[in-house]
């Protein structure tokens, strides 16, 4: 990136560079920017939330019940009730890990619902997107598909999932798409989740005043109520968006404020359900609305995306991504927004007051979230086409309200490759008829590649944006280590450019980049959005099944981090990731501080009976050597730590490799 930033700040007010809390020159510029509009943003808020509560921090505040809210000290060691710190900090710590559950659960319920709809034919503008993925998710779930039509399959697994999230005492169905000896270790914890909801409820009703006081019995169903996140509700979202929105395949295309047309009606999504940007998408090319908006005097209309809505329709139309958590304020100081459509998860509610410096219509579609002085129109699923023609029309009438004045769209993007789905990487791998992980698992014993990070979560202002996820990508890309991303993080990695097989490939280790080329696969690999996590276990479960590298999650040369997170979404997948043994480094801590034994509870305790932990690390360079510690001790078990003999290869090791 050889730009320089130019819009000047005419108002510093702050006591900070913009360069000192956002990393690339996008967001630089935008920030500097939003100072000179004199608009405030999350980081001057942060400045106004200095000295937050330690008592918050450290999870030692309970305003469960109204004989409190009750703060833990060394003078005040109980709450009224007689709660201590351990069951207060337990208590609040669970309730993330139910919220976190939650919000991924009720996304995967609105696609299975959809899902009923268009087999029961009242699916409107939605169909089965791909047949293969219906049948082969009927196939897991033992549902016959053999010479039935696709309407009749899809009914039995709409119904089949349907019943996950009711189910009242059998263990989850999903629970079997991991390895057997997992399942196992779920069974012998006594962690095995039933109904999605119940677990849910569960939740709330342990935490409740007067019921569930054991830290560890209340931490043990935090770890049972993420696994109905992992392996219940984000794994069926996936599921179900494949079949109806279509599989992910490599696809190219753009991230950052740069993707914004100076002269085309441009409209951001922002969240996380992808039922009306799908939608969107297609309709954004539609030619009947592309004259309209020629009509209007513009040159055609910019779909983008932020955040996780960002990441879907990415991944299955390569529309290109605005920018991840941190930028959606700065997507609208760019004064090119017509729109900005919200559906669900990771809005900020100061999203209408930025607009109101410029022209931007914040508009909120979902019934469950809306904020105060967003246009609300809500989306008409059984209409959803009509929906977001409706919605782009109102985008090109406000394109005479944009304010040249106001306009600074950084010239800022970089190219990028996404969309690698478990099926799409084990095509790379080995083709239509011999699709398999055998050369990634022949790539890893062999030391060649050393073993395989998960990278997700999301943005927080309290740190350097992108920058923890970034060095640490690339420090361990050069380490030989394969990086599969999610969320926040991947769109990270694509504003530096280093979804690119060609970048990437120039950072990675020399062994590393030869294998890298040789099967055919790069070294960083955008997964999709954060419910998409459940395909990086996916992925995991699959170097399991292919063998040679044990037969549990837990001695797969695997670990999971989460950088810069800051969501109770991130709070439960970490759990769901370490109770299906992947250790997981966090860039900050929890909120569990306040008590000794939780912390000891999660950061050691957990090994014993999951055999994986949570391990805090603040510096990326920490980061690294602790994952480089994890991976080799798992490949010393394995008995795969030897040093790999590099090696160039040719024609003849390329067909001997058997890809
Ligand atoms: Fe205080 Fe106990 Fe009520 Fe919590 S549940 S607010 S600790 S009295
Ligand atoms: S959007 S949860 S900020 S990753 Fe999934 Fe990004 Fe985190 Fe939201």
């Amino acid at each position: 990136m050889s730009e320089k930033p130019t819009i000047p700040v005419k108002n510093p007010v702050r006591a900070w560079k913009a360069e000192d809390r956002v990393s690339d020159l996008a967001s630089i510029e935008m920030l500097n920017k939003a100072a000179t509009d004199c608009v405030d943003t999350c980081f001057e808020r942060l400045d106004t939330q200095r000295n937050q509560c330690a008592f918050g921090k450290n999870g030692l505040c309970c305003r469960l019940c109204y004989m409190g809210p009750c703060r833990i000290t060394p003078k005040a060691p109980r709450g009224v009730c007689g709660a201590d710190a351990d069951t207060i900090v337990a208590r609040n710590y669970l309730r993330e890990v139910a919220s976190g559950t939650a919000a991924h659960s009720d996304h995967g319920r609105h696609l299975v619902l959809l899902l009923k709809k268009v087999a029961g034919g009242h699916g409107g503008s939605y169909r089965i997107a791909d047949e293969p993925a219906l049948r082969y998710a009927a196939r897991l779930y033992n549902i016959e598909e053999n010479g039935r039509t696709p309407e009749a399959v899809a009914l039995d697994l709409a119904n089949l999932f349907i019943s996950e999230f009711a189910r009242q005492e059998d263990p989850l169905a999903t629970l079997k798409l991991a390895p057997v000896r997992r399942q196992g270790v779920w069974k012998n914890r006594e962690i095995q989740p039933s109904g999605i909801d119940r677990m849910v409820v569960e939740s709330l009703h342990r935490t409740n005043i007067g019921v569930d006081h054991d830290y560890k019995n209340l931490l043990l169903h935090a770890f049972r109520t993420s696994l109905a996140d992992g392996w219940g509700g984000s794994r069926i979202a996936s599921i179900v968006s494949d079949i109806l929105f279509g599989t992910p395949s490599p696809v190219r295309s753009r991230a950052n404020l740069g993707v914004l047309g100076a002269k085309t009606v441009n409209i951001l999504v922002h969240g996380h359900e992808p039922a009306l940007s799908e939608m969107l998408a297609i309709a954004s090319r539609d030619p009947e609305l592309l004259a309209e908006a020629r009509a209007a005097n513009v040159e055609g209309i910019t779909l983008a995306g932020i955040c996780c809505t960002a990441n879907e329709i990415l991944i299955r139309h390569g529309i290109p991504v605005a920018g991840n958590f941190l930028q959606q304020e700065l997507a609208i100081i760019t004064g090119a927004v017509e729109m900005l459509i919200t559906d669900v998860q990771c809005c900020m509610p100061s999203l209408p007051d930025v607009a109101l410096a410029y022209h931007t219509e914040v508009v909120s579609t979902n019934e469950i979230a809306k904020t105060i002085g967003s246009a609300h129109v809500p989306f008409d699923e059984d209409h959803a086409m009509e929906s977001a023609k409706a919605l782009i029309r109102r985008a090109i009438a406000n394109y005479k309200r944009r304010d040249p004045a106001k306009v600074a769209i950084p010239s800022v993007s970089q190219p990028l490759v996404a969309g690698f789905s478990v099926a799409a990487i084990k095509y790379m791998l080995g083709g239509t008829f011999r699709a398999s992980f055998r050369p990634l698992n022949d790539a890893i014993i062999q030391g060649r590649i050393k073993g395989i990070v998960g990278i997700v979560g999301c943005n927080n202002p309290k740190t350097k944006t992108d920058a923890y996820i970034n060095t640490l990508t690339r420090e361990l890309i050069k380490r030989e280590v394969i990086i599969l991303k999610t969320g926040c993080a991947a769109i990270a990695s694509a504003k530096e450019g280093m979804l690119t097989p060609e970048a990437a490939l120039e950072a990675a280790g020399p062994g590393f980049r030869e294998v890298c080329e040789a099967i055919g696969i790069p070294p960083v690999l955008h997964m999709g959005s954060c419910v998409d996590n459940s395909r990086l276990l996916e992925a995991a479960t699959e170097v399991v099944l292919e063998g040679g590298l044990g037969d549990d999650l837990s001695e797969v040369p695997a670990v999971g981090v989460a950088p810069e997170w800051m969501s109770e979404k991130a709070v439960a997948i970490g759990c769901y990731f370490v109770a299906s043994g992947v250790d997981v480094i966090l860039g900050h801590p929890f909120h569990t501080g306040g008590s000794e034994k939780v912390t000891q509870f999660l950061n050691q305790d957990t090994r014993e009976l999951f055999g994986a932990s949570f391990h805090v690390c603040t510096d990326p360079a920490e980061a690294a050597e602790k994952i480089m510690e994890i991976i080799n001790r798992k490949r010393e078990r394995l008995g795969i730590n030897r040093k790999a003999k590099r090696k160039l290869y040719d024609m003849k090791d390329r067909r001997a490799l058997n890809v």
